[in-house]
């Protein structure tokens, strides 16, 4: 079984050429908790400094994110921003997607130093960027999985949190919500963290069972669990945690969980079927991302690859007011 979890997300806006130095001191210290070795911690202070500089100079609106990838296997850098877009990077991306290469514009060392670089760009929209520095014998999994997990503003902690599982090849997403923000609603989301680990494996309903028992003293949560097969996924969900399957052609399917609080007060909780199309994504996000994102999403953002997805929904159709956790990841893995 492999797992991928990360904690809050560290953000860093960069909005002054101060927060280039704030960026890199952030992205050392994130190395230094998730214990990377030898020259990681300096080699994540670079990734930082350099995508922080280029944010600086180049973007408007952008945001930085710092996160562990999963326990012991690595950091993600991801940025945000607001355009104007990087046309020099456009033009030397065939498919307006790269792991590897030679970009230019000043990213030049991030290229050389990240284990895996993915980037986006587009004329108006602006720029997205993962930046990861991994160990060896990181599950396959995880190259396929975005996530990101913001405490409301003005909060430490968050509320909400997720998680995603594989077992002989069948992967369970999980996001749980826990009522309001701050510290009490944290313990809630992990509560039900742990207790999704100790029965990921059970039927979707039977798992959600578990996860009321273990919420019954707490002020509760609203969860989304989808369990991806083959050929198709199982959806169940309680309150207002969304889940959506998209291609690159559109959404093909929006959930949203059964009226209820898990904890409080439950209904007898229904998992439902359905097909899953080569080449679908699945999101699922708590209500502190905007729901009128999946109206209309466009062509750009359908074929983000979910590291990015994840990104920019936190970045762009994000409420301040509220802790918001977006997991995203690809139903069928390449091989
Ligand atoms: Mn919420």
């Amino acid at each position: 079984m492999t797992r991928t979890v990360a904690g809050p997300t560290a953000v860093v806006r960069i909005d002054h050429s101060s927060a280039i130095q704030l960026a890199a001191d952030v992205a050392r210290s994130c190395a230094e908790q998730c214990e990377l070795p030898g020259a990681m911690p300096d080699q994540a202070a670079v990734l930082a400094s350099e995508l922080a500089s280029n944010l600086d100079k180049h973007a408007m609106g952008g945001v930085l994110y710092v996160q562990q990838l999963s326990l012991g296997a690595g950091l993600e850098i991801l940025t945000a921003d607001r355009g104007p877009g990087m046309h020099d990077l456009q033009r030397c991306l065939t498919d307006g997607y790269t792991t590897t290469g030679t970009l230019g514009v000043g990213l030049g060392a991030v290229s050389r130093i990240a284990t895996e670089l993915t980037i986006r760009t587009e004329a108006g929209t602006g720029t997205l960027v993962s930046a990861r520095l991994t160990l060896p014998g990181r599950p396959r999994l995880a190259r396929n999985t975005g996530f990101l997990c913001l405490p409301a503003e003005g909060e430490r902690e968050c509320g909400d949190t997720g998680a995603i599982v594989e077992n002989d090849n069948i992967r369970t997403a999980f996001v749980v919500d826990g009522l309001g923000h701050g510290p009490q609603a944290a313990e809630v989301a992990q509560l039900a963290l742990r207790a999704f680990h100790a029965a990921s494996h059970q039927p979707l309903p039977q798992l959600m069972t578990v996860l009321h028992r273990a919420l019954r003293h707490s002020r509760g949560a609203a969860v989304g669990l989808l369990r991806l097969h083959a050929d198709h996924a199982q959806y169940c969900g309680i309150g207002n945690v969304r889940t959506l399957a998209f291609s690159s052609r559109g959404v093909d399917h929006r959930l949203t969980g059964q009226p209820g609080i898990v904890g409080w007060k439950m209904p007898n909780p229904k998992a439902h079927s359905i097909p899953l199309a080569p080449g679908t994504t699945a999101v699922l996000h708590s209500d502190g991302i905007n729901a009128q994102w999946a109206h209309a999403p466009s062509h750009f953002m359908l074929r983000l690859p979910p590291p990015l997805l994840a990104a920019a929904l936190a970045h762009g159709h994000r409420s301040s007011r509220d802790d918001a956790t977006v997991l995203c990841v690809q139903a069928h893995q390449e091989s």
